[in-house]
């Protein structure tokens, strides 16, 4: 695929926006400042620090909550077109409802904001990225059918102080993560598993309609004034059959993966994945159960769902081989390695290099397979990648040569979608602007643009070499120079 290709492929479409991204809870630190309450993040860490690869918490994390100013430093030197960082929710409206709003939250925020703004970044907002303030984690957190209201208060509140000044706005990062992982096992908060995926579709279903609500205040209350964007991001690893046989076990696992988070939304007909649908109520009718553990939606919950989308978010890593469980076979449930209900099971190429954090295996050419498909499926829907990216570890210090032949590899592969196939992608994030807080990898995996220092008491950040590598990338707006950036570590052709 790399041979032959005419300069003019490698050049971005006029307007094509590009952007650096960090979350709350792996960056913010001043987990405990001014009256800002415990997420379920500081209460996992806090609690079962065990489960963290090096025993750290984000107490501290990056402190971009003091030093919020120097990472606009970083972004403009990156020259990238916006940001995006989301709302920490207890930082900003400490008890979890509407009945307080924090000044100090306010602030912080309007600080960020306006100094992006400042130096010519657009702020692009996540209002939540996983860290549940533990008030509503106590009364079920997203199992309860109230958070709904809970985040649709919440996002009205990010909406009218913000909303003046923000353009791109993105409801819920990864649900795939918050509830299959969250709610199906100990890996990250709230690490609460209840059997049988009761919690995790209960999430589902709540998440949908939760993000649903926050689209439609939005577009009511705010659209006409401020004429913003505004989606929800999803996460998909790319699946490939393993063998001819397995194609079913792949739909499946599409579906499962993918669909019962964006069939709801993007899909003409809204609800669940048809297939999905028939077979959880199937399986929970064996099991004894009364009604599907996939809770139905009722014709009006799939009318407010369906159509809450500007545009497609989505973040992307890597891909699995997926293949049907053998019969007799023992593999244990995994949201992401074996699935019991359907019965599949995924893997990965034994030629796939992976990343030193083990599940991010390098198949660039799945990026582009994954755009083709997310057209095939939605048609022909705006596509925000907001999120990219390759982790180092410990060893490797600021000559990142993998991490940029991943950037580059996987960034021609999203051209090729954008030239050859005529897919809309509109605009493209790197994870992540710094090393942060790995979630359960603690500061272990190094995603980051800039190196930090988690043993200085600053928090020193320092460019490594896939800064130069973006920075050019976005000044000259074409994947080009592509030998001087050439790593020996990888060759995909
Ligand atoms: C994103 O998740 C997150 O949005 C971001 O906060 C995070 O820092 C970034 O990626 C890098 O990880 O069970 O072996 O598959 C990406 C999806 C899902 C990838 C959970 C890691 C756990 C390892 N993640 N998965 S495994």
């Amino acid at each position: 695929l790399g041979v032959g290709l005419c300069s003019d492929v490698l050049t971005f479409p006029p307007g094509f926006m590009f952007g650096a991204a960090t979350s709350s809870y792996q960056v913010e630190g001043g987990w405990n400042a001014s009256d800002k309450s415990m997420s379920i993040w500081d209460t996992f860490v806090h609690e079962h620090n065990e489960i963290i690869a090096d025993g750290s918490t984000g107490d501290i994390a990056c402190d971009s909550y003091h030093l919020w100013k120097r990472d606009i430093e970083m972004l403009k030197e990156l020259g990238v077109d916006f940001y995006r960082f989301s709302i920490s929710w207890t930082r900003l409206v400490p008890t979890g409802h509407i009945n307080r709003i924090s000044e100090d939250g306010k602030r912080y925020y309007n600080n960020l904001i306006d100094g992006l703004l400042m130096k010519g970044i657009e702020p692009a907002v996540t209002i939540y990225h996983w860290d549940l303030p533990q008030h509503l984690q106590d009364l079920g957190g997203w199992t309860n059918p109230y958070i709904s209201d809970w985040f649709a208060d919440y996002a009205r509140v990010v909406f009218s102080l913000f909303g003046d000044r923000v353009k791109i706005w993105i409801t819920i990062n990864e649900p795939i993560v918050i509830c299959d992982i969250g709610y199906g096992t100990n890996a990250i908060a709230p690490g609460t598993v209840i059997p049988d995926k009761i919690g995790t579709y209960l999430c589902n279903k709540n998440l949908m309609i939760a993000h649903a609500k926050a689209y439609r205040i939005y577009d009511k209350e705010f659209r006409p004034k401020y004429h913003g964007m505004i989606s929800i991001v999803n996460q998909l690893f790319w699946f490939a059959p393993l063998s001819l046989e397995d194609t079913h076990a792949t739909n499946l696992a599409l579906q499962n993966v993918f669909g019962r988070y964006t069939h709801p939304i993007f899909s003409k007909e809204g609800g669940w994945p048809a297939d999905i649908e028939r077979i959880v109520a199937i399986n929970s009718e064996k099991q004894g159960y009364y009604a599907s553990r996939l809770p139905a939606f009722t014709k009006e919950e799939i009318e407010l769902v369906r159509g809450t989308f500007d545009f497609f978010g989505m973040n992307h890593y890597t891909s699995r081989l997926v293949r049907e469980r053998h019969n007799g076979e023992n593999v244990i449930p995994h949201p992401l390695l074996y699935d019991k209900e359907f019965n599949y099971v995924f893997e990965m190429h034994p030629d796939w290099k992976t990343a030193t954090n083990g599940w991010l295996a390098l198949y660039p050419e799945g990026f582009r397979y994954l755009l083709q498909y997310i057209k095939k499926q939605y048609g022909d829907v705006k596509i925000l990648i907001t999120e990219n990216g390759y982790a180092t570890d410990t060893r490797q210090g600021l000559v990142d040569d993998d991490r940029i032949e991943y950037y580059r590899t996987y960034i021609e592969q999203m051209l090729l979608a954008i030239k050859e196939d005529g897919v809309n992608v509109i605009g493209y994030t790197a994870w992540s602007l710094m090393d942060n807080f790995e979630w359960m990898d603690g500061y272990k995996s190094k995603f980051g643009l800039y190196e930090v220092d988690f043993s200085n008491p600053h928090r020193t950040r320092t460019p490594r070499k896939s800064v130069k590598f973006f920075a050019d990338l976005i000044k000259n707006r074409q994947l080009n120079g592509t030998d001087k950036y050439k790593s020996e570590l990888y060759s995909w052709h």
